[in-house]
């Protein structure tokens, strides 16, 4: 079943000819307002399951919009793979069914078989759109609910359901760091690869994409895919770099700490099986980070197997974007955001104080590319800016060159993790230190 939920300041709509040869509800037009539109696609092999899912996340939706009518609207084309029409209609008067009994607010439903004329105005923050997928097969419960009631029930906090955890602070550093782009592609590589060696990685194992990687539903269908396709030093994975998960039989915990002990500390754990999150018969244990804004981030699944626990590390990229978050921890703590100098996108930056220094510039930033030294030469601004420039990016060396460094094969170092200091060093010491740093 895929869902878009639209919060509409106003939508009027009405039937104009049949779409179908007798449809079961007569012909009529509505208007509304200030209401959640959930356009509704009932998918091949969707019941009741999923609407009573589709149910709960849409009066999840509405209470955190504040809103208090919520309008259903078949719409025949979020998806190729259409449930034929008389299931379809059953399907989506069950959701209309399982809100009205477990919501007070307002419920409508548009007419089913017709194709309708409409208008929408849509207030676009942040919250007012956003698309979801429910997929048969995997129902997730949570002390025995499904998860949205569970929710509903009181039986767990909000936050664990939350499918867009990151802050918008945490966003702007995502693209700053450019992670989904070609510059940030390079923590994503460096960071599986690293893996990949941690790991002693051997396959990689293609497997279906979870329906969200976020919240407890994401840790449902990464402790289900775990369990289904993990094995012994396998990677699975289902899209671009980053989609992609470690599977091995160590731990994966030591490794967490040393990218930062945040990612840990911040985070909880929770069971899976009758007691605790039901991802179908996964037996095991699943830890989330709380990110800065609030949302739960699956880091690590411990799956029960006959011949003991298989644990699968990531999604590569939660683990990537959660270290940014864990920075912005620290910067909220008054801590200088770090990221290790093996995954920083630039390690180095060479500021140029002057066009005089170019040439020289140059020559520091070939030598450390032949190391394999990610560097960036930046020459464009004052001297302030492009050094408060290179901290946004938390890059991890900061090197001046000015006319004294220039003529003495010298160089002034800032080093991220010693914040406040600077030390001028020979070119040839500062060469030695990068190349034990980039191991
Ligand atoms: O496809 C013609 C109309 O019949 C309904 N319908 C479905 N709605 C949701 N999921 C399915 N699998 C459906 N199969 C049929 C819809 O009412 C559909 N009409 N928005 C209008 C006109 O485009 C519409 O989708």
């Amino acid at each position: 079943m895929r869902v878009l939920l639209l919060h509409a300041t106003r939508i009027s709509f009405r039937t104009m000819e049949k779409a179908v040869r007798d449809p079961p509800d007569p012909p009529s037009s509505g208007v509304y307002s200030n209401c959640l539109v959930a356009f509704v696609t009932v998918e091949d092999g969707d019941s009741v399951e999923e609407a009573e899912r589709a149910a709960g996340d849409a009066i999840l939706q509405a209470g955190r919009l504040g809103l208090k009518t919520i309008l259903i609207y078949p719409y025949a084309h979020l998806s190729s793979n259409l449930a034929p029409p008389s299931e379809a209609y059953r399907v989506l008067v069950a959701m209309e069914q399982a809100i009205r009994s477990r919501w007070d607010g307002e419920v409508y439903r548009a007419p089913f078989g017709w194709y309708k004329a409409f208008e929408l105005s849509c207030p676009g923050h942040p919250l007012a759109e956003l698309s979801r997928l429910f997929k048969a097969g995997l129902t997730p419960k949570y002390s025995g609910a499904p998860l949205e009631e569970a929710s509903h029930k009181g039986l767990v906090e909000k936050w664990l359901l939350e499918r867009d955890p990151w802050s918008l602070e945490t966003k702007d550093l995502v693209s700053r760091f450019d992670v989904e782009g070609p510059q940030g592609i390079i923590m994503l590589w460096k960071l599986e690869s690293r893996l990949l060696r941690e790991f002693g990685v051997k396959r990689r194992v293609k497997v279906p994409p979870p329906e969200t990687v976020y919240g407890l539903l994401g840790a449902t269908h990464i402790a289900y895919t775990c369990s289904k396709w993990g094995g012994e030093g396998l990677t699975l994975f289902w899209g671009g770099l980053g989609d992609s998960l470690i599977s091995s039989r160590s731990p994966p915990t030591s490794f967490l700490e040393t990218l930062n002990k945040r990612l840990l500390e911040d985070s909880i754990t929770v069971n899976l099986g009758s007691e605790g999150l039901e991802a179908g018969d996964v037996k095991g244990r699943v830890t989330l980070y709380k990110a800065r804004k609030g949302g739960a981030v699956p880091l690590i699944v411990e799956v029960e197997k006959p011949d003991g626990i298989l644990y699968c590390l990531g999604p590569v990229r939660s683990i990537a974007i959660a270290l940014l978050d864990a920075g912005l921890k620290d910067a909220d703590a008054g801590i200088t955001p770090q990221i290790p100098f093996w995954l920083a996108p630039i390690q180095v930056a060479l500021i140029p104080v002057s066009e005089a220094q170019t040439a020289y510039a140059d020559s520091i930033a070939s030598r450390l590319s032949t190391m394999k030294v990610r560097v960036r030469i930046m020459g464009e601004g004052g001297l302030g800016a492009r050094i408060r420039e290179a901290g946004r990016l938390w890059i991890p060396l900061v090197v001046v060159l000015g006319e004294r460094e220039a003529s003495t094969n010298t160089i002034t170092l800032r080093r991220r993790w010693e914040p406040g200091k600077q030390e001028v060093v020979s070119l040839e010491d500062f060469i030695g230190e990068v190349s034990k740093l980039n191991i």
